[in-house]
């Protein structure tokens, strides 16, 4: 946790989806990004989630991320009370192993996007790293950073080409 006002808020249907959401902080922590984590769910506490999204922009927040298992409507009811850019993580869970949280999630009608990311942790991931991009575009993350973490990526695959040592 930091002392610095959030710039991402990152929500969540559930405490059960805690764990693979915590990916997205961390994330963003790696990177200097302050970010607040609630849990608010378009279904049980969906007045909460018109409070948090409708006031987010004037308190300072720039990228909203929402992840949700099973009938996950929560980043399309999040992208309904902001226009701020909203990032949806599909969670695995339930029968359907999170292609039902994948559809719920990626197919909002016109209008009204969605950036939806891969199920589950590589999901969360990958929300904390476009909101990075986004906050670079902002001027509130450095590029260097952003950068630096694609270079450190590059240089772990070509370490593990090395080790393979089949070239
Ligand atoms: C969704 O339903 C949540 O995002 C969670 O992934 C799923 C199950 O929620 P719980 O029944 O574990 O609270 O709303």
């Amino acid at each position: 946790m930091s002392d610095k006002k959030p710039l991402v808020a990152i929500l969540m249907g559930s405490a059960s989806d805690a764990e693979v959401m915590s990916h997205a902080a961390k994330t963003l922590e790696s990177f200097g990004v302050a970010n607040t984590m609630r849990v608010m769910s378009a279904h049980r506490t969906p007045a909460d989630v018109h409070e948090l999204c409708s006031n987010a922009r004037k308190n300072g927040i720039k990228v909203i991320i929402a992840g949700a298992g099973m009938a996950a409507h929560l980043a399309g009811a999040v992208a309904a009370a902001t226009s701020l850019p909203v990032i949806g993580v599909p969670l695995s869970g339930g029968v359907m192993d999170g292609m039902d949280a994948l559809l719920s999630t990626v197919q909002m009608p016109k209008g009204m996007p969605v950036a939806t990311v891969a199920v589950g942790k590589a999901g969360a991931i990958n929300a904390a790293v476009l909101a990075v991009q986004i906050l670079v575009l902002s001027g509130d993350v450095e590029l260097e950073k952003l950068e630096q973490f694609r270079a450190n990526q590059a240089e772990g695959v070509r370490k593990s080409d090395r080790e393979l040592g089949r070239a």
